[in-house]
Parts: structure tokens; sequence; C-alpha cells
């Protein structure tokens, strides 16, 4: 396994099938934690920097193009981290780039009501819902990450939302201590 490449600010991955929460964790994780980190949108980012070969109209979503997004991030990364990686492919990163690998899972009834309220094809909100229901995301980041460094939280309501995020603040927390010499 490689080394971590040093740095001063912790690199988390919120991951999980589209409609589970990544973004609205990401977000008020950034607006809590008690270091700056910044939220990258990965898919907003393939979306404005064109990291991708096209737009698949089946499937209504972009084809990204795994190394150019890594060579994207890749010079953030060196710079001392303090980011929020937020994506499903959450594979697709270095593992030495990555702290905390944080998998979010929501009942598959909830997701399906998440993801028609974004208007997604029927198809796009069926393969999600078997995707979430198959443990997807979560086997992929088992498959790519240390088991020591993957932590699932449900994401089904605004309690456990916030109680999310206190939990990754505290892991920052933690985080930073044992950065000290
Ligand atoms: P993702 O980024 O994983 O695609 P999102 O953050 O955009 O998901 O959330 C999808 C929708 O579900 C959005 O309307 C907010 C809502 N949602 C997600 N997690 C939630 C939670 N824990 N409590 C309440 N609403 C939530």
């Amino acid at each position: 396994m490689q080394e971590n490449a040093p740095r001063s600010l912790p690199v988390i991955v919120i991951t999980g099938t589209p409609g589970t929460g990544k973004t609205t964790h990401a977000q008020l994780l950034a607006a809590q934690s008690p270091v700056p980190l910044q939220h990258i949108n990965v898919s907003e980012l393939i979306k404005e920097k064109m990291l991708h070969d096209g737009f698949d109209e089946e499937w209504q979503s972009y084809i990204a193009d795994e190394d150019k997004v890594i060579d994207e991030l890749e010079p953030l990364v060196s710079a001392g981290g303090g980011l929020i990686l937020d994506w499903h492919m959450c594979d697709a990163f270095p593992e030495r780039w990555i702290d905390l690998v944080v998998v979010l899972q929501c009942n598959h009834t909830r997701l399906w009501d998440r993801l028609e309220a974004r208007g997604y094809p029927l198809k796009k909100i069926q393969e999600n819902n078997e995707a979430e229901i198959m443990n997807v995301v979560l086997e992929e980041a088992r498959e790519a990450y240390a088991e020591d460094i993957i932590v699932t939280l449900n994401s089904e309501d605004a309690t456990e939302l916030e109680s999310n995020v206190s939990r990754i603040v505290q892991w920052i927390e933690e985080w930073l201590k044992n950065q000290e010499p």
C-alpha cells in the first residue's frame, strides 16, 4: 500500500448512490468544519471543465473521463489537501489521496422519491434504486480503500444529516490532533 502524501488538512470523500445526500452533507460539513475544507462537487466539475467523453442521452448523464478528473484534482491534493470530494464514483480516486470515505445510505423507497423529484428518467431511477439495494457504492469503496477509513452513515432525514456531520467534524478534530508532532 502506498503511504499517504503529507498534507496539512484531510481529504474526505463523501459518496453514495445519487440522491443519498452527498451534496447536502458536503455543504453542511464545509460550513461546520473547524478548518477550511473546499467542497468539490465532482459531477459539476466534470460539466464545467469538460472532463468527459460526451453526454449519454440514454442515461441523461455525462460520461466521466476519470483520468482527466484525477489530473484536475491532483494539484489540489498535492497542495495540502483540505477537500471534500462529493462523487458517487468513489473508487476513481487514488488510495493515497484519501483520509476518510463516508458512504451515505438511504432507504430505497425514500431514494426513489428523491430521484423522482429530481426529474430523473424512470430507467435511471430504477438503476440507482437497484444499486442502492445491492450496496454497489459500498462494495466499490471496500474494494478501493482500507476498511478502517470507511464509514457508512444513514441519510434519511434532517436529524441524521446533523448527527452525521457532527460525527465527521469530530473525526476531523481527531485527525488534526494526530497530525501534531
Ligand atoms: P446527492 O448529492 O447524493 O445526489 P443530494 O444531497 O442532492 O444528494 O440530496 C438529494 C435530495 O434529498 C435533496 O433534495 C436533499 C434531500 N436529502 C438528502 N439527504 C437528506 C437528509 N439526510 N435529510 C433530508 N433531506 C435529505
